[in-house]
């Protein structure tokens, strides 16, 4: 398997991933610790470099596999990168069959067995990837295959055997942290990068639309304390405002935790100006926990959803409307400093397009914090995907796999709802098309934003519509900036990525769409600009 002429393996592992934001180059944190967790365990017998590629830059990978020159290569595997780590795998193969390739991540656990056979690749591993690669390099180092490595999946295997594979668990005590070096995290370290970070894996939940739930990983793990104490101070020191997306299921689940970490965490705000997202439910949360973390550098993604029961009963998510609204006041009360985003889905099953704008109403009504709808999608290995035929979904023809026709809601509805979407998020952010807005909804139309847009958008003239039918086009075509983002880019009011569509001309857009505003203000109302 490797040249005898060598006594080492030399492993190259790839992250690729796509543009973000204003924010600098995001780390690959899978690929990070899987070669921090290589290194300690086989010291110079492994030579391994991570690689991170941004932009989906495929002509950075030739340049930088051909420098090192790697026995065996593993790609991690994501929705957003997921086609192009197949082309390359099969170009690889093509220019050197004898090379080894290992694909990991949330998507080849998703589509296990089909995507090793389209990737050409040797072998793809399930789940948490440490423990599969110590044994797959282990194996390398004597010379041996890799046939019989729990959580993994080779070529020979049948549908059924490659759908039974289980992932391999190891505790998180020994595994070392990537967050002390810039070998691990494959880049040059600076203030202000973006690090996705873990204090914990596992969860106790089982969404209908994720695919970890089918991955027996229901028992929750947490990584010491004395490891997280010690990364923040590495980043304290060595990359201040930064920004932490915190990768947990929920780091609330168990309160008694998240109150010893909440100490850690406002250390790490105060001292280093780094800035915490966190993705919770608000059934974790008491008054208690959230004055602990009341600062203005923590910022909470509640993921509300939907408030629709037949919904909810699908995702396996239960919770009444009342129960949300009396927690949304709570932490509006108890954590007046935190940044608080209501995350709601659109394009759901079961859902109609009226049902969708009662939610909509609802959650615009909502006097505090900031709100997203997040377009819903058939994740590979997800229970939502083996479901797709019962619940007569249509899905965007490239990733991400998003709905866009549904039983109860068809593909011209589930557009609408995007204008709808796109057009209130830019005129309630402005802050001089925000106060009009929400007057005209309250005195016009009995409250109901989804009503104020259906009824501005008839009275759009046909240019002011084919302007913003040609920007939202934009948007569901590509990869590299959906409405989904564009959503996070005006809350966060972050720079826009110089992608396909320069600033410039996003600018235009977005400003175009408070005009139209305005001449409708002005037309219908007889209202002046502020
Ligand atoms: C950070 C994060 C992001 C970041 C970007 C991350 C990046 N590097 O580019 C941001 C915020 C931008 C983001 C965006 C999105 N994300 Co996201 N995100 C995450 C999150 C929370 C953490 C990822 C992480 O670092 N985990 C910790 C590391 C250690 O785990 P890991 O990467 O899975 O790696 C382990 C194993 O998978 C395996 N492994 C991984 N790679 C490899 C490679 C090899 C060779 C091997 C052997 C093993 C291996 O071993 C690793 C260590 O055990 C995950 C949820 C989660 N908890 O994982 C969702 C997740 C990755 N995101 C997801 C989704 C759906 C999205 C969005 C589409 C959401 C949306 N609607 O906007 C967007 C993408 C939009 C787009 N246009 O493409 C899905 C991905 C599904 C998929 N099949 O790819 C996840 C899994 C969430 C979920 N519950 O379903 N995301
Ligand atoms: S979506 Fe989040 S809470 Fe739901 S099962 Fe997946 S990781 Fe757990």
């Amino acid at each position: 398997m490797v040249s005898n002429r060598k006594k080492n393996v030399r492993l190259l592992l790839v992250g690729i991933s796509r543009h973000l934001n204003d924010y600098f180059r995001v780390i690959s944190l899978g690929v990070a610790c899987l070669k921090s967790y290589a290194d300690v365990k086989f010291k110079d017998k492994v030579v391994s470099k991570t690689l991170n590629i941004f932009d989906i830059d495929e002509a950075q990978f030739w340049k930088e596999n051909g420098e090192f020159s790697p026995d065996i290569i593993g790609f991690s595997c994501f929705l957003w990168n997921v086609d192009t780590v197949i082309k390359i795998c099969r170009e690889l193969k093509k220019k050197n069959p004898k090379i080894k390739i290992f694909l990991g991540g949330p998507e080849a656990t998703g589509r296990r067995l089909r995507l090793l056979k389209e990737s050409l690749a040797d072998a793809l591993i399930v789940g948490e990837g440490e423990g599969p690669l110590a044994d797959m390099l282990s194996r390398c180092l004597e010379k041996k295959g890799w046939d019989n490595i729990s959580g993994v999946i080779l070529p020979s295997y049948s549908e059924k055997q490659s759908s039974e594979v289980l992932p391999q668990i190891i505790p998180l005590e020994n595994l070392p942290s990537p967050f002390n070096s810039e070998q691990a995290l494959g880049l040059q370290v600076h203030p202000k990068m973006f690090y996705p970070f873990e204090t914990m894996r596992g969860c106790p939940n089982r969404c209908a639309y994720c695919m970890w739930t089918t991955l027996g990983a229901k028992s929750v793990r947490y990584f010491p304390l004395e490891r997280i104490r010690d990364d923040m101070e590495w980043m304290i020191k060595n990359t201040p405002q930064t920004y932490i997306f915190v990768a947990d299921s929920d780091t609330f689940v168990n309160k008694e935790r998240a109150m010893q970490l909440a100490p850690i965490f406002l250390r790490g705000a105060e001292q280093g100006k780094l800035r915490f997202v966190f993705q919770t439910n608000l059934k974790n949360w008491d008054a208690e926990l959230m004055k602990a973390y009341n600062h203005p550098f923590i910022e909470l993604n509640i993921g509300i959803n939907t408030l629709n029961e037949k919904v909810q009963k699908l995702f396996g998510r239960v919770y009444t409307k009342q129960f949300v609204e009396k927690n949304l006041l709570l932490l509006h009360q108890f954590a007046p400093d935190v940044h608080v985003l209501m995350q709601m889905m659109y394009a759901c099953p079961k859902e109609t397009f009226s049902e969708f704008c009662s939610l909509f109403d609802w959650a615009w009504s909502f006097p505090y914090f900031s709100k997203m709808f997040f377009h819903t999608q058939l994740l590979s290995g997800s229970r939502m995907e083996a479901q797709q035929k019962e619940l007569s979904i249509t899905t965007r023809k490239q990733a991400p796999f998003y709905i866009t026709s549904t039983a109860e809601c068809n593909h011209s509805e589930i557009k609408t709802e995007e204008l709808m979407i796109l057009c209130t998020a830019i005129w309630m952010k402005n802050s001089k098309t925000s106060p009009l807005y929400k007057e005209i909804v309250k005195t016009k139309f009995k409250g109901s934003f989804s009503l104020a847009f259906l009824t501005l958008w008839t009275s759009l003239q046909k240019k002011q519509k084919s302007l913003i039918l040609e920007f939202y086009d934009y948007l569901e075509s590509g990869k590299d900036r959906l409405l989904d983002d564009l959503q996070l880019d005006i809350i966060h009011e972050f720079n826009v990525a110089p992608g396909r569509l320069g600033n410039s001309k996003l600018t235009h857009y977005t400003n175009s769409i408070s005009d139209f505003f305005y001449e409708y203000y002005e037309k219908v109302f007889g209202g002046k600009r502020i």
